[in-house]
């Protein structure tokens, strides 16, 4: 069955809790449980893991070989300093999807920067926690799950 990790960065476990009209109110809770029931529906198995450690992602990015067939990463502000992040995802021949739940080229310049981009399959932000199911099908769709 192919398999998907929903990794997500430094403090995305705040999300509907803290900074509502930046982020939204929908919590990471329910964005996992989105991601598990869309997965029934496509026939596929999800991870959901969320981290604040850079080399906790790092270790997570590396585990995927052998065990998951495609990785939707939101990295958090990570995406915007991580060699690391840059690094791991390279070493692996898992696809990945980079998210965002905001638009993060219409905010300030430092996030315009991504480590993750050129390691990444595509981009996907601004459509806040719908990107997360839009990433799904991308990844599906890029790995020929049929659904
Ligand atoms: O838009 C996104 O998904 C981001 O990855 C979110 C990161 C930010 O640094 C990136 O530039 C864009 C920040 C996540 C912080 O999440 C919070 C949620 C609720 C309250 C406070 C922070």
């Amino acid at each position: 069955m192919t398999s998907l990790l929903i990794l997500n960065g430094p403090n995305l476990n705040l999300l509907g809790t803290r900074q509502p009209e930046v982020y939204g109110k929908t919590t990471l809770a329910e964005i996992e449980a989105m991601c598990a029931a869309k997965a029934k529906d496509c026939g596929c198995s999800v991870t959901c893991l969320q981290s604040n450690c850079e080399g906790e992602l790092v270790n997570a990015i590396q585990a995927t070989r052998g065990t998951h067939d495609g990785i939707i990463l939101n990295a958090g502000a990570y995406t915007h300093t991580s060699v690391a992040l840059l690094d791991a995802i390279a070493s692996i021949d898992v696809p990945v999807i980079e998210l965002h739940l905001s638009n993060i080229h219409a905010r300030e310049e430092f996030r315009h920067k991504s480590y993750i981009a050129p390691v990444a399959v595509g981009q996907i932000c601004g459509f806040g926690p719908d990107g997360y199911s839009l990433a799904m099908d991308a990844m599906l769709s890029h790995l020929g799950h049929a659904t």
